[in-house]
């Protein structure tokens, strides 16, 4: 009770008057003290963005008293902790995902009503925390959320960009874009830390010294850049815990360069420093490519190297042995984006703490664990020898002795096999020496991890076979995750309540396995009847959006069909546009009574191309030019609409995904290393159409193959099997590819590149071969769309077999089989 906690608080750390109130009149108090000191507004007088800023800070002082309070007792109990590196973090939204969290959603709503305003309304003033470009960024968000929730202690480390990820603008039917300068209107959610910087070293040169006849290394840097800290906290879900979130900003150095004052060129000296705050000004918008970026690499090293002094520095306020530092200190790399960490811990164990090679060596292999998302080998970072040499010589060094020692004990164990060696080196030769940042992962670190168990086997017999032959235990997997917390609870309030009532509990929110008890009344027509009822009205939130967005109205009978994601060949957003256009020739090639036997169908694609993705950018158009002739053709009307939403998010996330009926996940088999929209779309009982790619092998074992439309007749067992030749491909194909390729839809010359790389011998994603499986597979969905109570059976199916893609388990295995953390939960 809020007495015996209050008590046990007073005793522990004297907090008596530190619990700020949950009733209403208080929080309208909180509200309006808001309003008047930190908006600075009459409270007689503020509009719906006043009161959404002055909301956010009474929840954010709420997040503080929690997040103290954890701090306070990971202190006192000195835990292992976890530090999470990730480059990304797509956080979306804060305020709803707050407030449910802590509990005190309704107490809020009450409070505002009486205060004249509708939480929904302050709600949708919110811009997005789009510090990320995808799947892998969502996912370090989502696991934040399961950390909090199940009382980790962590800490997770990442870059404040100034500039988001890009907005999307569609002009004409062509892809813009615009920055997203998302700090304009201030950020409720973090807390400035000036006390907390550190500095950063660039470029400069390295030195050996001697003393006492020990030799040792000495870099006098070229540059020093400040990170300062800004601190996230992350509420978990039904419990006190409140993580830190740690994000870092450049900004000059303190240290002037008397020399460029001296000189009386004053001003030139000050607009040279500010330079320094460039680095963490802007997010790449690349999430599968990496171009060797000087800027990129600077990136990398300055968030990773005030991350590493804050972290000694935690462990170093307790500790004075570093014996200790594994028994202490996790740390988890999200991709190789971070991975310069394991070399800076090396390079500051031994060039500052004065330990000896051996000891800093088997510290940081206690130390460190690395998951990769990533499925082919272009997809792996390496970084050009000559930009490491100049920005980060010491860490040059650091490298080649890794791998020194690295190969000359490979060769005693394998021989002189040269072209595995030469395969397994961290040092590629080539026209353009790299190093090669997964295999620097693998050798330096205790587990590697794959997001999929399809992933799993292509790492151990494609991407790393050479690798896993040698340290086969160190070789894992954790499928991933999503939280039912942000993706059910926040997002759709309608099923959440639904769920509840129908388990007679609201436990599944923190153990989603429960979910399976929706499977007895899966064939139940009074909660069939309440599950479309609340489809429905999903649906006609997201038709309201469509029309706001796209100008297009769209019928709520129809088929809600939606592919979400970034644009990219391997997720063929191609197949599913000439899957359209060839439902398009279909309707226009029936009679009038036929027509009338059409399931209709809004067909929804949404996503965004990276800016220098040219075939990306020419889908996009081509949906555009797709739908701009379907949707104003008077022979289809509301039997087929196609509608492509702009600037794709986590927020739009929330108003598509559980107003959608069907979605789709059909990458080319072998190029997903997970995927986990598909894991949203099925926590809210939408239907998948999709490949046996990625997750999707494990989704189809939790709800059977019999509830989903499968593309592509058996399940992703074999990783070779991508390699044997296409079957040839179909009539209807060679049709809709030359719809295109004649202009039918316009902008010929534009879009016969496309049509090119469908050419038999260059269809490298396979939708030639593909195709006729995908009709089949729609041909299915509409059949089962006409029958309401099995469609309704299926999504109830859908969502009772969710249960494992929570992040909740992903997080778990990872503490156990990784990490080797226990949860510390705050005791009141
Ligand atoms: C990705 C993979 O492509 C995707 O399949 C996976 O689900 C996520 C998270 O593990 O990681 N890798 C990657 O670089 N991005 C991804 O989304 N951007």
């Amino acid at each position: 009770s809020l007495g015996e906690r209050r008590a046990k608080a007073e005793k522990m750390f004297g907090l008596m008057d530190g619990f700020l109130k949950n009733d209403p009149m208080s929080l309208q108090k909180d509200i309006l003290d808001h309003v008047e000191y930190t908006v600075a507004r009459s409270r007689f007088n503020f509009d719906d963005f006043e009161a959404f800023q002055a909301l956010s800070h009474s929840v954010r002082d709420r997040l503080i008293e929690r997040w103290h309070d954890t701090h306070q007792h990971f202190k006192k109990q000195d835990p292992k902790r976890l530090y999470f590196l990730s480059l990304e973090f797509l956080m979306g939204r804060s305020l709803s995902n707050s407030v449910i969290n802590l509990g005190i959603r309704d107490e809020y709503a009450e409070a505002l009503s009486q205060l004249g305003f509708e939480y929904e309304v302050l709600a949708e003033q919110e811009g997005d925390a789009a510090l990320g470009n995808g799947g892998l960024a969502r996912l370090s968000a989502c696991q934040m959320d399961s950390l909090a929730t199940l009382d980790y202690p962590v800490w997770g480390y990442g870059l404040r960009y100034q500039y988001g990820l890009f907005r999307q603008v569609i002009v004409d039917g062509y892809q813009h874009e615009q920055p997203d300068y998302w700090l304009n209107f201030g950020n409720p959610w973090e807390i400035e830390r000036i006390q907390v910087s550190y500095s950063v070293k660039f470029y400069g040169m390295v030195e050996e010294k001697a003393s006492n006849g020990v030799k040792y290394k000495v870099w006098t840097p070229g540059e020093t850049v400040e990170a300062v800290a800004y601190d996230n906290p992350i509420p978990g879900y039904g419990t006190r815990n409140a993580i830190n979130l740690r994000l870092w900003a450049a900004k000059p150095s303190g240290q002037y360069d008397l020399e460029s004052y001296n000189t009386g060129d004053y001003i030139n000296a000050i607009v040279n420093r500010q330079k320094a705050e460039t680095i963490s000004y802007v997010l790449y918008p690349d999430d599968r490519s990496y171009q060797g970026k000087e800027l990129r690499l600077k990136q990398q090293y300055f968030f990773v190297s005030a991350s590493v002094q804050d972290i000694i520095r935690r462990f170093k306020d307790v500790h004075d042995n570093f014996d200790e530092f594994p028994d202490k200190v996790a740390f988890q790399i999200n991709d190789t984006h971070p991975s310069l960490a394991i070399v800076e811990v090396l390079r500051v164990l031994i060039d500052e703490e004065c330990l000896d090679w051996g000891k800093a060596w088997e510290i940081v292999c206690r130390a460190f664990s690395f998951t990769t998302h990533t499925v082919n080998t272009e997809g792996l970072e390496k970084i050009p020898v000559d930009l490491l040499g100049s920005l980060l010589p010491r860490h040059l060094q650091i490298m080649y002795d890794i791998n020194h020692r690295f190969m000359e004990d490979l060769k005693r164990k394998i021989g002189q096999d040269y072209s595995r060696l030469e395969r397994m080196s961290i040092v590629e030769e080539g026209i353009v020496k790299s190093i090669r940042m997964a295999n620097l992962s693998i050798i330096c670190s205790h587990t590697v991890n794959g997001v999929s168990r399809v992933h799993f086997e292509l790492l151990k017999t494609r991407l790393f076979k050479d690798f896993y032959d040698l340290w086969p235990q160190k070789f894992q997997y954790k499928t991933n995750g999503v939280t039912q917390r942000r993706w059910i609870v926040v997002s759709n309030p309608g099923l959440c309540s639904l769920i509840s009532k129908w388990l007679g509990t609201e436990a599944w929110i923190r153990n989603v396995d429960l979910l399976a008890g929706l499977r007895e009344h899966a064939s139940n027509p009074v909660l069939q009847q309440e599950w479309r009822m609340t489809k429905t009205i999903n649906k006609m939130r997201l038709a309201d959006y469509i029309e706001t967005s796209t100008g297009v109205k769209v019928s709520l009978d129809a088929m809600f069909d939606v592919q979400v994601k970034r644009i990219h060949e391997y997720k063929r957003q191609l197949l599913n546009i000439l899957g359209i256009i060839y439902r398009y020739d279909c309707i226009k090639n029936m009679n009038k009574s036929d027509r009338k036997k059409v399931v209709p169908r809004v067909c929804i694609i949404g996503g965004k191309a990276a800016p220098g993705y040219e075939v990306a950018k020419k889908i996009i158009k081509l949906c555009h030019a797709v739908a701009d002739k379907v949707n104003n053709d008077d022979d289809v009307g509301d039997l087929l609409k196609v509608v492509f939403i702009p600037d794709y998010n986590v927020s739009v996330a929330e108003l598509v995904i559980p107003g959608s009926d069907l979605s789709q996940h059909i990458s080319t088999v072998g190029h997903e290393a997970s995927g986990t929209g598909s894991m949203k779309f099925l926590m809210n009982g939408c239907l998948l159409l999709a490949t046996a790619d990625g997750s999707t092998v494990e989704i189809i074992e939790e709800i059977g193959v019999e509830n989903m439309f499968l593309v592509g007749t058996k399940l992703h067992e074999d990783p070779q099997s991508g390699d044997k030749p296409a079957p040839g491909v179909s009539i209807q194909f060679i049709r809709v590819v030359s719809m295109v390729r004649n202009g039918y839809f316009g902008f010929k010359e534009y879009f016969n590149s496309l049509c090119d790389s469908l050419e038999d011998d260059k269809d490298f994603y396979k939708l030639g071969a593909d195709f006729s499986s995908y009709l089949e597979a729609q041909a299915m969905a509409d059949r089962v769309f006409v029958n309401k109570e099995k469609w309704t059976c299926m999504s109830i199916l859908s969502t009772a077999g969710s249960g494992k893609f929570s992040s909740d388990r992903t997080i778990e295995e990872y503490a156990k089989h990784a990490w080797g953390i226990e949860p510390c939960k705050c005791p009141f």
